[in-house]
């Protein structure tokens, strides 16, 4: 009975990865099979996630009359993707959320058949406007906008869609079913809105440009906004951000709307963040607006291509950024999917996160993004550990006691006491830093490093997530550092995906001789921040032992040279209150 149940389930997702519709994966028969039960063990904490079921792209991010709103791509049905709504949350302080009812869900012809991902505005009046990707019955993907019925409403509970959508569709020129995911519409100084949409022709993504006066009547520029040979790009996001010694400090956001202020607008960089369909990860790139010819120019320092920098080396996907006008900043979301199977998650009665939310902004030299979980984390931490000063020789280990590791909090700075002792760095792995890590993992020994932190582990250490470092030398006085996750012996399972992710991160290690690691732990999921937000890497586990009080924390060097912590600082964190009902 038992096999012809396994049979049965193999098969179906056999079949149904044949079907791929835009970029999920459709499972036509698990779709709509509700979760029985849920599983708590491997549940996160303090990661953003409804009760139950699939959830992906975070939508609409706004803040507005004192809450921050997020919305998210969400199957109210089953644990795996499809019957696709736009769930609700609101929250105070972005760390406990209140459930609402779905805010936008199939109901007219020109999103009968899905409610996709989208962006919010907030208009110059106050009003926010919701622009999302609805698929039509000729299975057509066209652009429509959602008003708040009740403006006095800070919960925005209930959404109009207007009789006149939809209101962008795809023209002749446009591949119809890769034409999705409003970004945020900014203001030109001609007083038009501007908005782009993700799209591909052929093998080349585009960022298909649209302005408007009234945000009604859409009209497609003759040129896109950008483009390049990645494939299809989807939830395009593009926002300005402010550059060191400017009028305001380089880590406050910068409101989109204010692009009409030429004052602003000149004073300022540009990002554009593409998610890539065929590679499922992001890339961005920063550069130069052009207001009057509506075109954008990546700086030659980012690489615009498959090798451009990315938010996260990791797992985290369609990711989309806000305006904070309550503390001036830029928070960036970003889905994590699940990295088990699909029977897994069918059990598990849940699948997908949201990461934490991130402070993200230029860094003092322009050269890259600096992302930070939002300080109002630290509000979790309770049960405080601290380590300082000690020294792990080569091949040695210790484990940090007097704290629950499971969901917390880790700050660690390690200083390295020999850099002579690093390996050559062959220039030929420049543009594979995850093909080095899978490579040279944490158990391969190394000159400096690999150094870092097993987390998630039994006290056996047979099931252990590596985020370590491995720095390298190019000649006698320059190094290139390399950012790991390995999480290749987290669990005792062995049908789970566990590739190894990896970045290179860009310090002087010859000048700090030191690198700090922040580390969120939460159950299932592993968020790292290295060198201050230089270098992110978001994983996926799930062991199988070292779950709750089982699930241990150690500081390991397995290179030759000495490493000292000279501060480790880690802290268990509370549980929110996440996504009850109202
Ligand atoms: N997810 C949405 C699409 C988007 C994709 C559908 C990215 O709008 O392109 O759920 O994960």
């Amino acid at each position: 009975m038992r096999t012809a149940a396994a049979l049965l389930i193999v098969t179906l997702i056999c079949w149904a990865a044949l079907v791929v519709r835009a970029s999920h994966i459709v499972y036509p028969e698990l779709q709509s099979l509700e979760a029985k039960e849920v599983d708590k063990e491997l549940r996160t904490g303090y990661h953003f996630q409804p009760p139950k079921h699939w959830i992906n792209d975070p939508n609409g991010p706004m803040y507005y009359k004192g809450l921050y709103h997020l919305f998210y791509q969400y199957n109210p049905k089953g644990a795996v993707w499809g019957n696709i709504i736009w769930a609700h949350s609101v929250s105070t302080d972005l760390i406990d959320w209140v459930a609402l009812e779905p805010a936008i869900y199939p109901s007219k012809p020109f999103d009968v058949k899905g409610c996709w991902s989208g962006s919010a505005t907030v208009l110059p009046s106050g009003m926010p406007v919701i622009m999302y990707t609805g698929i039509d019955p000729r299975e057509r993907q066209v652009q429509n906008v959602a008003y708040p019925a009740n403006l006095s409403d800070p919960f925005l509970r209930q959404w109009i869609k207007p009789t006149y959508n939809p209101i962008i569709n795809p023209d002749q020129g446009i591949n119809a079913s890769a034409f999705r995911d409003p970004t945020t519409a900014w203001y030109g100084p001609d007083g038009h809105w501007r908005l782009i949409v993700g799209s591909k022709e052929n093998m080349r993504g585009i960022a298909i440009l649209y302005r408007s006066r009234d945000f009604k009547i859409w009209v497609k520029a003759h040129h896109s906004l950008h483009a390049g040979d990645t494939g299809m790009w989807e939830c395009p996001d593009f926002y300005p951000v402010a550059v060191a010694g400017g009028s305001r400090p380089h880590r406050s956001g910068v409101d989109t709307r204010e692009l009409h202020n030429r004052a602003v607008a000149e004073e300022v960089k540009y990002v554009l963040k593409v998610s890539l369909d065929l590679t499922r990860y992001e890339y961005y790139t920063v550069g130069t607006y052009d207001h009057g010819k509506d075109r954008y120019t990546p700086d030659p320092l980012f690489p615009d291509n498959d090798y451009g920098l990315r938010y996260d080396y990791g797992d985290f996907y369609a990711s989309k950024s806000f305006f904070d006008p309550a503390k001036k900043r830029r928070v960036l979301w970003g889905w994590a999917n699940e990295s088990d199977t699909v029977p897994d998650d069918r059990q598990k009665g849940w699948a997908g996160i949201q990461a934490i939310p991130r402070k993200i902004f230029l860094s003092r030299s322009g050269r890259q993004l600096i992302q930070w979980p939002v300080e109002e984390i630290k509000s979790l931490r309770g049960n405080h550990v601290n380590v300082s000063n000690k020294a792990v020789k080569s091949g040695n280990y210790f484990k940090v006691t007097g704290f629950k590791s499971v969901q917390s909090d880790v700050e660690a700075a390690f200083a390295i006491k020999n850099l002579d002792k690093a390996e050559k760095f062959d220039p030929a792995w420049r543009t594979d830093a995850q093909g080095l890590c899978k490579k040279l993992n944490s158990h391969v020994k190394g000159g400096v490093g690999p150094f870092g932190l097993w987390l998630l582990a039994s006290d056996d250490l047979k099931e252990r997530t590596a985020v370590f470092f491995r720095v390298f030398k190019t000649n006698d006085t320059n190094y290139v550092v390399l950012m790991c996750n390995d999480p290749t012996r987290s669990s005792y399972e062995s049908k789970i995906y566990r590739p190894t992710f990896a970045g290179f991160v860009n310090i002087d290690i010859a000048k700090t001789k030191k690198i700090a690691l922040r580390t969120l732990i939460d159950h299932s999921v592993v968020e790292s921040f290295g060198a201050g937000g230089k270098t992110c890497i978001l994983t996926r586990v799930y062991p199988r032992k070292a779950i709750g009080d089982d699930a241990q924390l150690f500081v390991f060097n397995n290179g030759e040279s000495e490493i000292k912590v000279t501060n480790l600082h880690a802290w268990e964190m509370k549980t929110p209150t996440m996504n009850q009902p109202e």
